[in-house]
């Protein structure tokens, strides 16, 4: 064990727990046989098995559910960063993406531009019956395609992530050649606030702006934390909003727990015309568990048996486990 480096003593951070979780991440993300094959085929199985929706607050709180559950099975933290888009994922599969089948190529393609919150995403598509119960049961186990980060394979994934700061050059490519071949499919795409930093992400917000890809939706997660530490301290996007209608987007601040008031802001979007659209969507990390909320360790931490149990209670409402 290397020892303690300098921001760790800073501000106070389990680094055993981090290293932990480095070495649990390259196992289970980067480790896989991939079978293609198979996965198409469970595409169309997929297919033939989707079903209709929860409403969007249901919704998000089986995904809260179905987050706890599987990150305690597999041991694997990025609870807190789940937790944190559980409405918006919802919304956006409830609601919003027209999705009847993950195989059609004039449906909605969503992105999620921050990889590593891959489960809330996982437990999106089995609710759509994308995924079986069992099959999202298999997350991060040897030989799944259910990896710790999204890869293409898995039905209704469309953009492999987890290198932070790319989702959005391909949802811009996306939405560009969906206008070109004249098909009204939307993109929608989910960022985080650390993806702020990175400048591949500025080119693409320029350049969509420029071209005025109004079929492009993008909701950013500021939840004010970036694994180790607060975006106040490391680089500061308080005031991003400013910076997306300076670029010429249609710009909206949202509370992203509030279903209900998204779901009308998204509603009254033009697609066919105009600019760009982006949600600044205020979030909390961790929500819903109190012990997690706004805690920079639950970016890595996997929960112990009693903190499952703790935050189990503190989400349960009238879940109740969907049958795929
Ligand atoms: C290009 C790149 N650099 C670094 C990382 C390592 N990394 C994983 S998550 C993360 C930041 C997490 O903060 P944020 O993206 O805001 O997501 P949150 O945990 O708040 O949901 C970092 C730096 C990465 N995945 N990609
Ligand atoms: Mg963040």
């Amino acid at each position: 064990m290397p020892s303690k480096p300098q921001f760790a003593v800073e501000r106070n951070i389990d680094y055993t727990a981090v290293i932990h979780h480095l070495g649990a991440l390259s196992k289970l993300s980067f480790g896989k046989p991939l079978d293609i094959e198979s996965n198409r085929k469970a595409a169309v199985t997929a297919t033939q098995r989707a079903k209709p929706a929860l409403n969007p607050e249901k919704f998000a709180n089986e995904i809260r559910r179905l987050v706890l559950v599987e990150s305690k099975r597999a041991g694997v933290g990025h609870i807190g960063s789940s937790l944190s888009i559980a409405e918006i994922v919802a919304l956006l599969y409830s609601s919003v993406l027209n999705i009847k089948s993950p195989d059609d190529p004039e449906r909605d393609r969503f992105i999620l531009s921050k990889g590593h919150a891959v489960l809330a995403l996982y437990a999106a598509l089995h609710l759509r019956g994308f995924l079986t119960r069992e099959e999202l049961g298999t997350f991060c186990d040897d030989g799944t395609s259910l990896c710790g980060h999204p890869e293409i394979e898995v039905p209704g994934v469309d953009f492999a992530t987890g290198s932070l700061g790319m989702g959005l050059s391909f949802a811009v490519g996306s939405a560009l050649a969906a206008r070109r071949t004249n098909s009204s499919r939307k993109v929608f795409v989910l960022v985080s606030d650390a993806e702020l930093n990175e400048g591949a992400l500025w080119e693409s917000v320029l350049f969509a702006g420029h071209h005025r890809l109004s079929n492009l939706v993008v909701f950013v997660d500021q939840n004010g934390q970036q694994a180790l530490g607060y975006t106040k301290d490391v680089l500061d996007t308080s005031s991003v909003e400013k910076k997306f209608c300076a670029f010429n987007w249609d710009t909206h601040v949202v509370d992203g727990h509030d279903s209900r008031a998204m779901l009308d802001a998204v509603g009254r979007l033009d697609y066919k015309s105009g600019a760009p659209h982006v949600f600044i969507a205020r979030t909390t990390f961790g929500k819903g568990v109190s012990y997690m909320e706004n805690q920079i360790q639950w970016h890595y931490l996997p929960m112990a048996d009693e903190q499952f149990k703790l935050a189990m209670k503190e989400i349960e409402t009238d879940a109740t486990e969907a049958q795929p």
